[in-house]
């Protein structure tokens, strides 16, 4: 099926503390992110780089907290965009940026699948799980934080109330190997399922996956992607602020694209943390663009394939 791509620019850097991610959006369109889904077949427009917008006056609920009415000025105006994007039929690629862009592009598509009747499923590839709420973080980056708010935690009373939270059985966290305790106290309160490295290490990276789109599908459900970079091993993405050992391999993250696209069920896509000040000669760029081809429906050999639901 071909799509009709909006590619947002989210230039986000306040959500952590090592300058970079900013220059995200600038990396992937030199890297070719629009030639590349363009030649899928796919219709593509890029909307450039959207900003934060007025600041709020807001205060911090803990002292750690930083640059929170950025954060808010974000949520805000990124989930108008990905919303309108939506309204137009279109499928929104979020080009970060750090991961607190993802409070505004999740809030935008909850907004669409709320009017439009359909359950939100979330799906969140990431070293980590960003359960923290700004009530529970010690580092004060926010980028750890978007996971908790759009499952409708409290904490979050500085920010838009978030439309419609998702329920716990709708998020699938996947290739989770850094958890810090509240937030380790948190999932399991809230429940959600954490597919952690020991999950996908006994498991294969198929199955747990599969599970979750399985669910999906039954549900008629809509399905956002947050890809962080440092879902990726950082031996093979080393342009990110918070590496952690243990991640996907290329080939594991490669085959995780294809199940998606083969599932037909995703409908809106976040690529977030890279900082390009961090990489060696743009291949963490190339690779992230490499899997949004393979999202897209780059494949080496056409065979008939697993239907889901
Ligand atoms: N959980 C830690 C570390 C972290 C979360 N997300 C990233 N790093 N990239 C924190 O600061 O909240
Ligand atoms: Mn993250
Ligand atoms: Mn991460």
């Amino acid at each position: 099926m071909a799509h009709e791509i909006t590619l947002i620019g989210a230039p986000v850097d306040e959500g952590q503390s090592r300058a970079g991610c900013l220059m995200g959006p600038a990396a992937y369109r030199v890297a070719g992110i629009a030639a590349a889904i363009r030649e899928l077949g796919h219709d593509v427009e890029d909307i450039g780089d959207i900003g934060h917008g007025p600041l709020p006056e807001v205060a911090a609920p803990n002292p750690a907290v930083h640059h929170l009415a950025e954060c808010v000025g974000w949520t805000r105006t990124l989930a108008d965009a990905g919303r309108a994007a939506m309204d137009r039929g279109r499928f929104p690629i979020f080009m970060g940026g750090d991961h607190a862009l993802s409070m505004g592009s999740v809030a935008g598509v909850a907004a669409y699948a709320a009017a439009a009747g359909r359950p939100l499923f979330v799906l969140w590839l990431d070293a980590h799980s960003d359960f923290h709420t700004p009530l529970t973080t010690t580092s004060g980056n926010l980028h750890g934080t978007p996971v908790a708010y759009l499952s409708g935690l409290p904490g979050f009373e500085a920010f838009p109330d978030f439309p419609a939270p998702v329920p716990p059985e709708r998020v699938c966290l996947y290739g989770i190997r850094s958890v810090d305790p509240a937030e380790h106290r948190a999932l399991k309160a809230h429940g959600i399922p954490v597919n952690d490295m020991r999950v996908l290490d006994e498991n294969g990276i198929v199955a747990p996956l599969r599970a979750f789109l399985d669910q999906v599908a039954a549900q008629n459900g809509m399905l956002h992607v947050s890809l962080d970079v440092d879902f990726l091993d950082p031996s093979i993405a080393p342009a990110v602020g918070t590496t952690v050992p243990g991640g996907t391999t290329f080939r594991e993250a490669h085959l995780v694209m294809e199940l998606l696209h083969e599932s037909g069920l995703v409908t809106s896509l976040d690529m977030v943390e890279l900082n390009p000040f961090l990489d060696e000669r743009g291949r963490t760029a190339k690779l992230m663009v490499d899997l949004v081809g393979s999202l897209m429906g780059r494949k080496v050999f056409d065979r008939p394939t697993r239907s889901f639901g």
